[in-house]
């Protein structure tokens, strides 16, 4: 068993920086960009054509394996039976777009829906998160510590401000007093990397209102690997057939925010 998922590993490790590659050489030529659900929601060539690129890869190394994938070009899954990869091409489409910086690859591989390994390959600075579940998370060759502890007053979350401000999703006064008691708030526009940044100390913790599986999948496993928590905003587990919202940080902080101010007016 062990050597079944040494041998993704390896593959994934080659696979995930030719399509960094591929991704870095684009940054020349012209992007064909749409929208999706909304004028914000935006997809362009080269997040399907990466998905393409795992996906022939996969089915034709690992072809009784499934595919879960943001653009579609997977399989329909109703259940997460067998070995299940789910990929985000580039999370941060819009930062792609925007910044040529600030987004990543996201693949998560599960078995009977337990995260077994995790990639979030930023590109742009060709850092490899990535995490082998009861093995370790590294960037690159450093291995990635245990999380070590921090207060709400030192702590430096994500939060973009549209969970502070009207909207559909969450009172704005939920959020509000922690954004004001910890040391300071971040956003990156990548929740793959935003996950990374958790499982690497850079950030204490990450919270936002609705992400898709792909969004997620690779950072669960990553996160998890360093003794890390996740789950949606109340504290429950994800669903990785489900849209939700994420809520990630060290144990005793993500007790503490969920109690203080999460909790609190429920
Ligand atoms: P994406 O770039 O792969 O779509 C910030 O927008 C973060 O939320 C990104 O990780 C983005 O992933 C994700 N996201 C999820 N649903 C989205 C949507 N409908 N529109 C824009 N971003 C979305
Ligand atoms: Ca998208
Ligand atoms: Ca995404
Ligand atoms: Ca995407």
């Amino acid at each position: 068993m062990d050597t079944m998922w040494n041998e993704i590993d390896q593959y994934m490790q080659h696979w995930i920086r030719e399509a960094g590659e591929r991704i870095r050489d684009t940054f020349q030529t012209k992007l064909t960009i749409e929208t999706k659900s909304n004028p914000s929601d935006l997809v362009t060539n080269v997040d399907r054509e990466i998905e393409q690129f795992f996906i022939e890869r996969i089915r034709e190394t690992f072809p009784t394996h499934h595919i879960l994938g943001e653009e579609g070009f997977g399989d329909e899954l109703r259940a997460l039976d067998g070995i299940v990869w789910i990929i985000d091409p580039i999370d941060g489409t819009m930062n792609f777009i925007h910044q040529q910086r600030n987004f990543a690859i996201s693949v998560g591989v599960f078995a009977d829906g337990v995260g077994m390994l995790g990639y979030i390959y930023d590109v742009v600075h060709d850092e490899l998160y990535y995490a082998h579940k009861g093995k370790g998370a590294f960037m690159n060759d450093t291995p990635l510590p245990k999380l070590k502890e921090t207060t709400i007053s030192e702590a430096v979350i994500s939060l973009n401000a549209t969970w502070v401000t009207e909207n559909k999703r969450i009172d704005p006064s939920v959020l509000a007093p922690l954004v004001k008691r910890v040391r300071g708030t971040r956003s990156y526009g990548s929740a793959a990397l935003e996950m990374a940044y958790v499982a690497s100390g850079k950030l204490d913790a990450y919270i936002t209102m609705r992400l898709s599986p792909w969004d997620f999948a690779a950072g669960l496993v990553i996160v998890h690997e360093v003794g890390g928590i996740v789950t949606n905003l109340y504290g429950e587990p994800l669903n990785l057939l489900e849209k939700s919202s994420v809520f990630v940080s060290k144990p005793r902080l993500h007790q503490e925010i969920l109690t203080e101010y999460i909790m609190k007016e429920r």
